[in-house]
């Protein structure tokens, strides 16, 4: 893999750093091909948690447009079916929670690849740009379906037809994203999230982030789903072991 897209691990959490913090992580070919080949590893390894973050001041500007300096020579739709899809897909079909470590700035299709994940914690110094109106572009990177299931259809359409920037802190206050906390703070709050999620069960994390990503649309669909999860995790070890060791709980009297 080459150095644009760092994978490092630390148990069962991986952490996916882009790397390119002089172009603000844009999207080129080279940071493209190590994101897909990371994708490959996350799909054999399967870490409880995944942490996707951008080096230095950006979380990812999108695609790189100096590679677009022809665009007349480029099929846009293999872009997108041969990267954006693959990549985007290939992150929600993963059975570790995914979350968003965000710096700075997200624009265009990295704002899009920020919020696929199930949560976003951003620096409030951070922004969410959507030029694809201004640029010629349809929003890619499956953000016309992301963002209305985040904020509503009356608000998506007016964030992405109007293509105002929307700061980290109006994101957290209309449940774009779950978290802008003080640039200073990001880090730790970041680890306490990662910690939180470490401490659960891996199996009922992956059943629950399967649920929440693709609701049925059939209620009964979606409870027979749930029934199906239910009855797999409470035969397991970690539920009998949570029963057993809250029955045995020492209780203190103040
Ligand atoms: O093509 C397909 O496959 C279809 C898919 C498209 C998906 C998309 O993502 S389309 C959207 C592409 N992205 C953009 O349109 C965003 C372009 N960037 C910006 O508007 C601004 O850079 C930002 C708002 C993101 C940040 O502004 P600012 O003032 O903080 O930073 P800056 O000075 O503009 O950028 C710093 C450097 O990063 C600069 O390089 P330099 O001059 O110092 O060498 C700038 O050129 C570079 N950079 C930023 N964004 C991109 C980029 N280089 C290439 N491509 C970029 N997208």
């Amino acid at each position: 893999m080459s150095d644009t897209v760092l994978l490092q691990w630390q148990d069962d959490v991986a952490t996916l750093t882009l790397n390119r913090p002089e172009k603000l992580n844009a999207f080129n070919a080279e940071l493209k091909a190590g994101l897909l080949a990371a994708l490959g590893d996350l799909k054999r390894e399967r870490p409880k948690v995944l942490v996707i973050t951008g080096a230095g001041r950006a979380f990812a500007a999108g695609q790189d447009l100096e590679d677009r300096r022809n665009a007349s020579n480029v099929d846009l739709g293999a872009s997108i079916a041969e990267f954006y899809a693959p990549l985007v897909t290939g992150l929600a079909s993963l059975p570790s929670v995914t979350v968003a470590r965000v710096p700075g700035v997200a624009a265009g299709a990295g704002a899009s690849l920020a919020l696929s994940c199930d949560i976003v914690i951003a620096s409030d110094e951070a922004k969410f740009v959507f030029p694809f109106g201004k640029i010629g572009l349809v929003p890619d990177g499956a953000i016309t379906r992301t963002l209305p299931r985040l904020v509503g259809t009356a608000r998506a359409k007016a964030i992405l037809l109007l293509g105002a920037p929307v700061s980290a802190t109006e994101a957290a206050s209309v449940g774009m994203i779950w978290q802008a906390v003080p640039a200073a703070d990001l880090d730790e709050c970041v680890a306490a999230c990662v910690d939180g999620l470490s401490s659960q069960s891996a199996a009922a994390l992956a059943a629950t982030v399967e649920m929440l990503r693709e609701p049925s649309p059939d209620l009964a669909e979606h409870f027979h789903r749930e029934a199906r999860h239910q009855a797999r995790l409470g035969k397991s070890e970690y539920y009998q072991d949570s029963v057993t060791s809250f029955l045995n709980r020492t209780r203190h009297s103040s």
